[in-house]
């Protein structure tokens, strides 16, 4: 196998062997690399005929489901294989049968890419992963009834150029168009989630979970915890969002439910300690699934693209799922006896969350006040993934020493390795402001070009700096957005993706003075010119 999407890739080059370190098979990614070949030759086929909505379906759940921690399940993936091989047939239903084999609509082999020149695999990989993070935006919005012509056209569009014999200038302007494309996905999933569940407004949230039966849900699908809420009034059951979903009690039409009670548990990495011994069942609705121990393989259900082989997967039936085998078991374990707080990292037990763009824009005149009697010095976007390997402790390290005429904007699962502290308030908002989900860098976009006409300036010229943490393809779609606004300045780390070649990565510290993290003080310092 080889497969360098994400930031914990093995050695910081490529996990090969028999597995990676996320856990997934060297068969997995053998039928995900056949999958994202088949998923070309589908979109070779598009050349000349019209992709029908069963054909945008299928690309994106395809596409979503080659995503780091989602699918482990090599049947599931091979269904979906079938599923490509099936709508291409129907798009070019005389192919097979004119008699003079051309190959243009064939599969695409993935080892062409892998075994590329490297600044060749690296500017497709940076497209194709692109591509896989943003079709995972384009899945959350379309469940919830919405579609960007523009958003799907581009994954023909992309997918044909990661198989095609492209030079590196003539890649570039691909991947730069990944990230136009992605801030159209970003927002169509702001407009879905917004005109489907309200506004979201700040909300405290706490970290006690109260006495009886209870469901944990985890990943950043809205839709399924609606449906979950809807399914489970009445029943006695307390729901308990975890990870990426902290951000749905922010949204009116969720938070009505009162028996959306809390958050349990931090980020992603940290589940095989916190589920071991819950009495409850965990719902995985998108990434980021680990390999289940055994102590709790029984408790975790599965759905939409979501798989691993073994496990119960709830699937989608005439436009609905049925979530009650998660409710029988959530009967069954009785949940816990008494209350019980599980604290966040640094010890606190409760967080905020809400402060999207509308939020922020509201208090936008506090803001544009407090920089200019300078009460407000300077805005860190200190957001991104979290991830299991060393080093990520430079994130809580660089929030704690921010100075206090500082604002912190958060969003996606790195934020809970600071989201417990309370650093106080600033012109009465909270020093920390917790956007969202990893999509919701749309709102942190939003708020970045608000303040810059305030000011009459580039966003560049406005004292902000984002400091971003990376793991897996969403946060590559959202970088690529941020590069093809021309944002400057951005601190990435904790590694640098493996898949940056030299010359890419000479050409993004040219281009976009893009830096590796490094010392949390020393940076901090740099920044803010001391
Ligand atoms: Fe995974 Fe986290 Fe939201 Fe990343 S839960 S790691 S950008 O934040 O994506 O999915
Ligand atoms: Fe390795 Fe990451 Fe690929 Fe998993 S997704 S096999 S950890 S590079």
């Amino acid at each position: 196998m080889f497969c360098f999407q994400c930031e914990q890739t093995a050695g910081c080059t490529g996990c090969t062997g028999k597995s990676g370190v996320c856990g997934k098979k060297e068969s997995t990614a053998r039928l995900q690399d056949q999958l994202t070949g088949a998923l070309i030759g589908l979109a070779r086929a598009t050349d000349g005929n019209t992709p029908s909505a069963s054909t945008h379906r299928i690309m994106i759940e395809g596409l979503f489901a080659t995503l780091t921690n989602v699918s482990f399940d090599d049947e599931a993936i091979e269904k979906l294989i079938s599923r490509v091989h099936q709508e291409k047939d129907a798009l070019i239903p005389k192919c097979g049968s004119c008699g003079s084999p051309c190959s243009r609509n064939d599969d695409y082999d993935c080892d062409m890419l892998w075994n590329a020149q490297e600044d060749i695999r690296s500017l497709k990989s940076l497209i194709l992963f692109g591509l896989r993070g943003m079709a995972a935006y384009a899945y959350h919005a379309m469940v919830l009834g919405y579609q960007d012509t523009q958003v799907n056209e581009f994954f023909y569009k992309g997918l044909f150029a990661v198989g095609y014999d492209y030079t590196m200038e003539e890649l570039l302007p691909f991947v730069m168009e990944t990230g136009q494309i992605n801030l159209k996905c970003m927002e169509l999933l702001d407009t879905a989630n917004t005109k489907t569940y309200g506004t979201p407004s700040p909300k405290t949230v706490s970290l006690t979970m109260e006495k009886g039966p209870f469901i944990v849900i985890s990943g950043h699908d809205l839709h399924d915890l609606a449906l979950l809420l809807e399914q489970t009034k009445d029943t006695g059951i307390q729901i308990y969002t975890h990870g990426e979903m902290l951000p749905a009690h922010a949204y009116p039409k969720l938070n009505a439910y009162p028996h959306l009670k809390g958050h349990f548990g931090t980020a992603w990495q940290n589940q095989q300690k916190e589920f071991a011994d819950i009495p409850a069942p965990v719902l995985f609705t998108t990434n980021c699934l680990m390999p289940p121990k055994e102590s709790y393989q029984d408790r975790v259900f599965t759905t939409a693209e979501v798989a691993y082989p073994g496990m119960a997967h709830i699937d989608e039936a005439g436009g609905t799922k049925d979530f009650s085998p998660v409710i029988k078991k959530a009967l069954e374990l009785g949940g816990y006896d008494k209350a019980v707080t599980i604290p966040g990292i640094n010890g606190g037990t409760q967080v905020t969350t809400g402060f999207g763009h509308d939020t922020v824009l509201a208090a936008a005149d506090t803001v544009i006040n407090a920089v200019n009697s300078g009460d407000l010095k300077h805005i860190f976007l200190v957001g991104g993934c979290d991830g299991a390997k060393p080093g990520r402790n430079y994130y809580t390290d660089f929030v704690k020493q921010t100075p206090a005429d500082s604002l912190i904007l958060t969003l996606a699962c790195g934020k809970f390795r600071f989201n417990d502290l309370d650093l106080g308030t600033l012109g009465g908002l909270p020093r920390i402001l917790d956007m969202g989900q990893c999509n919701d860098a749309f709102s942190a976009i939003k708020v970045a070009v608000a303040l810059a006409n305030a000011f009459s300036c580039d966003v560049n010229e406005l004292p902000l700096t984002l400091v971003l943490s990376w793991y897996e393809q969403k946060a590559v779609c959202i970088l690529l957005t941020l590069l093809s606004l021309g944002i400057k300045n951005i601190y990435l780390g904790p590694t640098l993706p493996a898949f940056i070649s030299p010359n890419v990565l000479e050409y993004l510290v040219a281009n976009f003075n893009i830096h590796p993290t490094g010392d949390a003080g020393e940076d901090l310092k740099e920044i803010l010119g001391k």
